[in-house]
């Protein structure tokens, strides 16, 4: 497909969408930045930065404390991203809506607060071979405490888990099931549904790591029957150093609090501390008021651009991206799932993957190299590194034509 057609690809004006992320206009090295790293971060539209600066500029206050009007103001505003993120994920109720400050703190909640109560000597724990850190480490800190026991679902060399192996880690000893629902080194979407629905057959409750899959598509989590969902902010076009955990009201209520502080109690004498109700149990503390603001704001946005445009937008980027990617001699793709979200790990024989990001970057073309926070899973492949193209809705196949000459380039670099 030209460049040309890149502009309305799939119906969708990528130049219009562009308009609002002003950070993709400039340059970087003296060329066009092509922003190819989002599953990192996304880029902020100018919607999200407007919210924040009205925050800062015209409302700033405490919230949930004061009875004048910023806090007051400041207060309705933050609150409302909560009733944005519960129609954002389907929630029941926005109690069930925590704030947080990204996946990891989410999942570290769970951990903490769910596992220290519910998990004993002997019991398992089940997270799959392509997770992200934030989703391995808390668990084994869990089960190191509570002398328990971590599985692992393994993957196929496509990078897809495979269910047969998985159904037979569970037994009467599962108590959670942590996995991903996007892999972020890989791309593969996983059927977290199917997964959780066997989760659930065992007895167990499920963990769905949702960092990389709530910026590309739409999530349900009462379809899902999920019992904890988290995601980050920043990756959803919203600030960094917010994030939301959900959980199911009735799980939540019985897990004791995860941080102990202002906000989350009703009534403190040193004999005794009772805790305040469903959400404010878990949000100790001034929260990250602004960045509350801003993630509504983004929530906005990306309702405005519609998830399923950008679903399938992407996937037609992806596509195009594989069959460039491809044509490369010596290039291998990490992660060929059948199911993948719109990242493009890979590695070219005989080139570091840094010395790869370095000449791309040198090209305004920017990528993440490394193990992406998911050592076992370059362990699998058995390689220590990829590079990875991760791409966002305010792409466009010309940045992804660049990548491809770029990539050439390199070759002809090092051999
Ligand atoms: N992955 C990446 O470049 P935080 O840092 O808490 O916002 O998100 C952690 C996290 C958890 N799970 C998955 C699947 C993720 O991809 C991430 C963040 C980034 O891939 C930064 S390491």
């Amino acid at each position: 497909m030209s460049a040309l057609s890149s502009t309305v690809a799939a119906g969708f004006d990528v130049e219009k969408i562009r308009e609002d992320f002003p950070v993709l206009k400039q340059k970087v090295h003296g060329k066009p930045l092509a922003y190819l790293d989002s599953a990192a971060t996304a880029q902020k539209p100018v919607a999200v930065m407007e919210a924040m600066r009205k925050f800062y500029e015209v409302d700033c206050a405490n919230i949930h404390r004061g009875v004048h009007e910023l806090s007051q103001r400041s207060t309705a505003a933050y609150e409302q991203t909560r009733a944005k993120v519960k129609q954002f994920l389907n929630a029941k109720s926005k109690s069930e809506t925590i704030f947080v400050r990204g996946t990891t703190e989410a999942i570290n909640l769970v951990a903490q607060s769910w596992g220290r109560k519910n998990v004993k000597p002997g019991d398992e724990i089940v997270v799959s071979a392509l997770e992200h850190h934030s989703n391995i480490v808390p668990w084994q800190i869990l089960c190191e405490e509570k002398e328990a026991k971590l599985r692992v679902i393994p993957m196929n060399d496509r990078g897809e888990l495979i269910l047969e192996e998985y159904e037979k880690l569970l037994g009467p000893r599962t108590r959670m099931v942590a996995v991903a629902h996007v892999s972020n080194a890989l791309g593969t979407i996983n059927p977290v549904k199917q997964m959780i629905e066997m989760a659930h057959r065992a007895g167990a409750l499920a963990l769905i790591d949702g960092a990389q899959a709530a910026p590309h598509m739409k999530v349900d989590v009462q379809a899902l029957d999920a019992d904890f969902y988290a995601f980050s902010g920043h990756k959803v076009c919203g600030p960094t150093g917010i994030g939301v955990l959900y959980g199911k009201a009735k799980l939540l209520n019985a897990m004791p609090p995860y941080q102990g502080g202002g906000d989350m109690i009703r009534t403190v004498t040193f004999e005794k501390t009772t805790y305040n109700e469903l959400p404010y149990k878990f949000e100790a503390g001034t929260p990250n008021i602004a960045g509350g603001i801003g993630l509504g704001a983004a929530l906005d946005y990306l309702g405005r651009v519609g998830l399923e445009r950008i679903a399938s937008y992407e996937h037609e980027l992806l596509a195009h991206g594989t069959e460039a990617l491809a044509a490369i001699p010596g290039l291998r793709i990490v992660g060929t799932a059948r199911e993948k979200a719109a990242v493009l790990s890979f590695v070219i024989e005989g080139i570091h993957p840094h010395d790869i990001g370095t000449v791309l970057d040198r090209m305004g073309i920017a990528v993440r190299t490394g193990h992406h926070c998911a050592q076992p899973v370059m362990d699998r492949f058995q390689i220590p590194a990829t590079t990875r193209a991760s791409l966002a809705f305010y792409n466009t196949l010309a940045e992804i034509d660049a990548l491809a000459a770029g990539l050439r380039k390199v070759k002809e670099i090092f051999t």
